[in-house]
């Protein structure tokens, strides 16, 4: 079995290698008339992408993106939308050790255990690089999301080590490579990052999503919640060892009293819930939260096994992030916001004769 496409509605496939020709995915089922044109996917692949600042992977792609079906005269047309981005910037010599050895903690080995092959230059198809048609498919689903039910999809980094932000500003969020929500901290940040760069090692983020806008009702009870799919997605995303929504893990230690969510005429008490209750959205923002785990490709040796079996020291050489949190918040954002919009035409496809159902809390 394979499996490279999500949505049911929003169909997303991917395809292609890290160090192959091209990267690509075609999308399914957009709705048609939104206007789309190729300079609009620039802002959030920049965002995400590799070279852009000293923090992260020095790989240099332009990340152009190339419409080659589904949209004529700048409109969508409803028939499947083909993009592709050229890669340019590979360097496979980096990978030669690796083709017969297995990084501590990287998915060679179970790729290599399940497929009996692999292609090991650059990662291949479980590299991040594969994270960027995510991003430029929900360019179209940020969009139609943001016109039809005015809903905004944001992220930050919430976390690095052990270093959280000792203030929040959304504004200070864009200003800085990192998605920190605190500009006082990003010296120190910086620092952090070089330091770890040098001892050749890398450490593990947090990215939070927040999704402001979303109208009640949407999430597919019992094998379709929101919440369920949002998990889902995120998890697929690469190094994500953890998914929460609204307090998440944090529920364990509560009481009921303290985490239900009051509601009066006049809104909702509090959001413990993360705007998603028995899996269908309650109208307050969607929050979820992801852990990331630190790089696996380290410059510190790690013990493996190579090919033959035998015992061998990895050394990962080559341009990789310290930590691929820093780069994960477009990512996560794109997959909260293809989420949304399956589910939002789902709920357009099942109940568009149902609501708005009085009372509705604001
Ligand atoms: C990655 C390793 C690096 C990163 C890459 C993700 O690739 P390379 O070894 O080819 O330099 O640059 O990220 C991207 C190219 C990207 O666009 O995100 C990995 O092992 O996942």
């Amino acid at each position: 079995m394979s499996s490279n496409s999500f949505g049911k509605l929003f169909t997303v496939t991917t395809f292609g290698e890290s160090h192959g020709p091209a990267i690509g995915c075609v999308i399914d089922g957009c709705p048609p008339g939104l206007a789309i044109a190729p300079e609009e996917f620039r802002h959030d692949l920049a965002r995400r992408a590799t070279g852009r600042s000293r923090y992260t992977s020095q790989r240099h792609e332009a990340d152009e993106v190339e419409i080659l079906s589904g949209v004529y005269e700048g409109r969508t047309t409803g028939t499947p939308i083909a993009l592709l981005i050229r890669n340019t910037d590979q360097r496979s010599k980096d990978y030669g050790d690796i083709a017969s050895s297995f990084r501590p903690g990287h998915a060679d080995y179970t790729y290599w255990q399940k497929y009996g092959i692999r292609d090991p230059r650059g990662g291949g198809r479980s590299s991040a690089r594969e994270t960027t048609m995510r991003v430029a498919a929900a360019v179209l689903a940020k969009k139609w999301l943001a016109e039809h039910h005015a809903v905004r999809v944001r992220g930050y980094l919430a976390q690095i080590g052990d270093i959280t932000p000792d203030a929040f500003d959304w504004d200070a969020v864009e200003q800085n490579p990192f998605f920190w929500p605190d500009a006082v901290q990003v010296p120190a940040l910086e620092n952090h990052i070089n330091a770890l760069r040098k001892s050749g090692d890398s450490v593990g983020a947090r990215v939070n999503v927040v999704a402001d806008g979303v109208p009640p009702g949407w999430g597919e009870p019992i094998y379709g919640k929101l919440d369920g799919d949002l998990a889902s997605a995120l998890m697929s995303i690469n190094a994500v060892k953890g998914v929460e929504i609204g307090d998440g893990f944090a529920a364990v230690a509560q009481r009921g009293s303290e985490h239900r969510d009051e509601m009066g005429m006049d809104g909702f008490a509090s959001n413990h819930a993360g705007g998603i209750l028995g899996g269908i959205s309650s109208g307050q923002p969607v929050i979820a939260s992801i852990a990331l785990k630190p790089t696996s490709s380290i410059l510190i040796p790690g013990r493996s096994v190579n090919l033959a079996g035998e015992p061998v020291e990895v050394v990962t050489k080559g341009r990789h992030d310290p930590c691929v949190g820093i780069r994960a918040t477009p990512i996560a954002e794109a997959m909260v916001a293809l989420v949304l919009i399956d589910h939002a035409l789902r709920h357009r496809a099942q109940c568009c004769d149902v609501g708005p159902v009085a009372p509705r809390i604001p």
